[in-house]
């Protein structure tokens, strides 16, 4: 059986179909400056390191025709979908809806909410809008996977305890065989970063497994 070198031990990969690439939340609202992360309070230009790695990713697995879902947080013009709890906390100066130079602060649709363009998806990969942190909360990507038959999800992206973790929980939790890809996820908190990295491959990989993008290629390109 190919594996991937992980932690806390190598990662199976099945055998045929059902490997995707998840990439969550890659969108000019978090990179860029003007958008929610930094209405929160964030220095961006920490996430931007990761996009050649999370690129490599991307090309790999369209080289070898394996599925690619993207995730995008945002709500609906008419904030239907943004619980007041989410809108009210923190205490920044734009709020969710709010105009901002990339227009209405995480509104679907809005330029700040685009999927930044090195990372934009081609034709065919699917692109799930998400109310919360976790991209399987008020969305169809339960759906999808098990329309797609795809059980092991391989994770990068924004922000790697907010988002990332989230939606890895989630995944663990119905039965997904999760694994997050250490150098192609970011947080604004670097401290953060490294203890979420610890805590989901501890405990026998409690929730799931960690891997460089590196060790992740050369499993699939098969020199694992
Ligand atoms: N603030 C923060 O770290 N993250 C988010 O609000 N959303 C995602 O992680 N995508």
């Amino acid at each position: 059986m190919a594996v991937i070198a992980a932690q806390p031990y190598d990662y199976p990969l099945p055998s045929t179909t059902g490997l995707a690439l998840l990439i969550i939340d890659m969108q000019r609202d978090f990179l860029e400056p003007g958008g929610f992360g930094a209405a929160l309070g964030n220095d961006v230009t920490r996430l931007q390191a990761i996009v050649p790695t999370v690129q490599r990713l991307q090309s790999a697995f369209r080289q070898l025709g394996l599925p690619i879902l993207q995730t995008v947080e945002g709500h609906r013009p008419d904030l239907a979908d943004c619980p007041p709890s989410k809108y009210e906390r923190g205490q920044s100066v734009l709020k969710i809806g709010d105009p901002g130079p990339m227009g209405r602060i995480l509104v679907l649709g809005e330029p700040g909410n685009q999927i930044i363009a090195e990372l934009a998806p081609q034709p065919g990969e699917k692109v799930i809008e998400k109310p919360g942190k976790g991209a399987f909360y008020n969305t169809n990507l339960e759906f999808l996977l098990k329309t797609h038959n795809i059980s092991h999800l391989i994770l990068a992206g924004v922000t790697t305890e907010v988002c990332v973790q989230t939606t890895m929980r989630e995944a663990n939790d119905r039965g997904y065989e999760c694994l997050l890809v250490e150098d192609a996820t970011a947080s604004y908190f670097p401290e953060f970063k490294q203890a979420t990295l610890a805590m989901v491959r501890a405990q026998g990989g409690i929730v799931g497994w960690t891997a460089t993008a590196d060790q992740v290629l050369a499993a699939l390109q098969g020199q694992g």
